[in-house]
């Protein structure tokens, strides 16, 4: 395993000759260490075929299947497939996924510690996901605004950006939310969470799965100004993607991202015209609990 850091960038790790069905079990402790130190690591020149992936990400920790069929690769239900390119007509997977600030599974009640991301087909232009170091994005807030994160809870809902189904077609839209509220109910996580592996705080808000701020004490009273200062502070609210806790993560084909869920919220770069763009995912709860003090569930 030989390791680089990537030139101009705050985050992230490329790694050669790294081969995931034959590494040690050390190397592999090895490996997610580094994903916790440095948030994402790009396993370099990688060949695998789908169940190469998931045996992978079973090296790993305990795979976590999407809740949604429709976003399940047809043979392989572990693998979340985000596409744009139709085969003979029918789509697989699901376009545009991921096009907001969010941290997967967030809206769950206990979400997965690692993502793996294995691009397919690769643009040749507008390439990469966006990143915010939600660790750094804390350490950088003014004393003011830690002191008032302090003992609140986030509320966190996919009804923000939930996805009609194809099978939502001339439903009625109440239907619709009352099975979103049903599936998936929002879900209060610590604003600022402890890290449990790097003891990190982590500031675990997103704009596109945070719909509240709240006391702990006191459920049901959001503090919406809070919320807005916190997207504002960590660049969330930049349009231009130019803030200086955004990094562009870009990719090649081959290359295999693996990243720290808990600590990085991420955004997909896709384009209104977009090119043909695929790629698998994996996702893994590691042996550590999500946070200090999660609800086992
Ligand atoms: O289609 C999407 O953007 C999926 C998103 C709502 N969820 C990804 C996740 O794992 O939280
Ligand atoms: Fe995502």
């Amino acid at each position: 395993m030989d390791i680089t850091a990537q030139l101009d960038a705050s985050l992230g790790v490329a790694v050669e000759g790294f081969n995931p069905a034959t590494a040690p079990e050390e190397e592999i402790r090895e490996l997610k260490k580094l994903v916790y130190s440095e948030k994402i690591v790009i396993l370099k020149n990688q060949d695998l075929e789908p169940p190469d992936f998931i045996s992978f990400g079973r090296r790993l920790g305990r795979v976590e299947t999407y809740y949604q069929p429709m976003y399940h690769h047809p043979e392989y239900k572990e693998i979340f497939v985000s596409s744009n390119v139709k085969k003979s007509d029918t789509q697989i997977g699901v376009p545009q996924t991921g096009k907001f600030w969010h941290a997967d599974y967030s809206f769950m009640p206990n979400p997965f510690g690692l993502t793996l991301i294995y691009p397919q087909v690769v643009p040749k232009k507008n390439r990469g996901t966006y990143f915010i170091d939600m660790g750094a994005a804390y350490e950088a807030l003014s004393d003011d605004l830690k002191a008032r994160v302090a003992g609140k809870n986030a509320v966190h809902t996919a009804g923000i950006y939930f996805k009609i189904r194809p099978s939502d077609v001339y439903r009625p839209i109440s239907e619709v939310l009352a099975d979103i509220e049903r599936e998936t109910p929002p879900v209060r996580h610590p604003a600022a969470l402890e890290h449990p592996v790097t003891g990190e705080t982590v500031l675990y808000v997103s704009r596109g799965l945070t719909s509240a701020i709240e006391e702990r004490a006191n459920p049901g009273q959001p503090d919406a100004d809070l919320l807005t200062e916190l997207f504002e502070a960590s660049g969330q609210l930049d349009s231009t993607f130019t803030h200086e806790s955004i990094h562009l993560q870009t990719f090649d084909r081959g290359d295999l991202l693996v990243w720290d869920n808990r600590s990085l919220i991420h955004r997909a770069l896709h384009t209104e015209k977009p090119e043909p763009t695929v790629s698998y995912r994996v996702t893994v709860h590691d042996e550590f609990p999500f946070y200090q003090g999660i609800a086992s569930s």
